[in-house]
């Protein structure tokens, strides 16, 4: 497949990377991570969105700019202060994305459905998050940044609202986040954007098929199949 979308060039040169969890964990002192060679769904999106991102100079990407591009995506504010100023809810991320300019909701312009931001997940499953169970002064940092956010608004489609063929206004490269009904959680699954043949698929690190895929069937097909999705958020680069 060829294309001069920047998003779904990078995103495909990924393909058939291995799916590996918790990447992100593997140092005590949270620094940056870059590991192109073992992504899940987030890290994927991100190291593509900084690829995308990042200044072409004389025809290759700095690896100093790369890291910088990748910091301001993943962290607060593009801070690097401890476990939490990592960006773990899709909203905060969003949020930061449009906060410095370079990321687009693109949902609330076209979709008039909403929800309302209600987040502890993190802080209510403290045990499975290996910087959460050691540290109470993170989760007691984790559960103020749930506060700050619940409550906020934010556009999304309902899965029975998106056909098989996508939406006129959903582009190839467009990131893809995947709401949910599970409590206390926002969004549990991202991709990008991907039609073939006329039909919206996903390009995502597929945690069941280990690795990175363009999804059998179409994304309106996944999406009704799993109980826990409940529909998309749709983000662009600018
Ligand atoms: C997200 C995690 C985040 C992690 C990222 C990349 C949540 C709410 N967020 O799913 O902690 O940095 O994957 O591995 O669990």
């Amino acid at each position: 497949q060829e294309t001069d979308n920047a998003m779904l060039k990078y995103g495909l040169n990924f393909l058939k990377t291995p799916y590996v969890a918790h990447t992100l964990e593997v140092n005590e002192e949270e620094k940056l991570v870059v590991n192109f060679d073992e992504v899940d769904c987030t890290t994927f999106v991100e190291y593509v969105l900084a690829l995308a991102l990042s200044p072409v100079k004389n025809g290759t990407i700095d690896n100093a700019d790369y890291a910088r591009t990748l910091q301001s995506i993943r962290y607060r504010d593009g801070k690097i202060d401890g476990y939490t100023s990592r960006l773990h809810y899709i909203a905060d991320w969003v949020n930061n994305g449009v906060r410095h300019g370079f990321m687009e909701d693109i949902t609330a312009a076209n979709s008039p459905d909403t929800v309302r931001l209600s987040l502890n997940f993190m802080s209510a499953h403290s045990k499975a998050y290996k910087h959460l169970e050691s540290s109470p002064e993170n989760i007691s940092k984790i559960e103020e940044i749930e506060k700050s956010l619940s409550g906020q608004l934010f556009h999304y489609i309902p899965k029975n609202k998106l056909p098989d063929e996508g939406l006129g206004w959903i582009k190839d490269g467009d990131i893809i986040a995947i709401t949910t009904n599970i409590p206390g959680l926002d969004v549990v699954h991202l991709g990008l954007a991907c039609y073939e043949k006329g039909v919206l698929k996903l390009l995502h690190a597929s945690s069941t098929q280990k690795m990175v895929v363009v999804s059998q069937e179409p994304l309106a097909q996944m999406l009704k199949r799993n109980k826990k999705f409940t529909g998309i958020r749709v983000l662009r680069i600018k």
